[in-house]
């Protein structure tokens, strides 16, 4: 069974308290319990982690390594900031599929620009809580 970490990052956990016409009304429990619904239909194990510190999100990627198969990552803010979640990522060794929950290129000019991206292997922005499904539905595919 393929094991996948699902990192979340700083203000992921304020999900559905305010901006629900930019990240819609559900929690990232809510976002959790779909991950884990469709990880047991695509056989997969999944660990659910979020921070709102830079370095603990380093030190999970960097402990990923031998213990997970791939990686989801939703930096948040660090996406646009992050060169050491972007070097933790180059040196992971696995797959990582960058999710945001908006069309980060309909926003800000800040937010077009995500360091995280060059470390993966690919980008889901714009389709909410389904971002996370179909990145675990394209890991699923390259594993097989
Ligand atoms: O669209 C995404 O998923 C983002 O990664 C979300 C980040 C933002 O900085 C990125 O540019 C795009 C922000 C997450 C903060 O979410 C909140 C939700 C409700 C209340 C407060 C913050």
């Amino acid at each position: 069974m393929r094991r996948i970490l699902v990192i979340n990052g700083p203000n992921l956990n304020m999900l559905g308290t305010r901006q629900p016409e930019i990240y819609g009304s559900e929690t990232l429990a809510d976002i959790e319990a779909a991950c884990r619904e469709k990880a047991v239909a695509l056989q997969m194990e999944i660990e659910f982690f979020q921070s709102n510190i830079e370095g603990e999100i380093v030190t999970v990627i960097q402990r990923a390594r031998g213990t997970f198969d791939a990686i989801v990552i939703n930096p948040a803010a660090y996406s646009h900031t992050s060169v050491a979640i972007l070097d933790a990522l180059l040196a992971c060794d696995m797959p990582v599929v960058e999710v945001h929950l908006s069309n980060i290129h309909k926003r800000d000019e800040f937010r077009h620009f995500s360091y995280v991206s060059k470390a993966a292997s690919g980008v889901i922005c714009g389709f909410g809580k389904q971002g996370y499904l179909l990145a675990l539905e394209a890991l699923a595919s390259f594993f097989k």
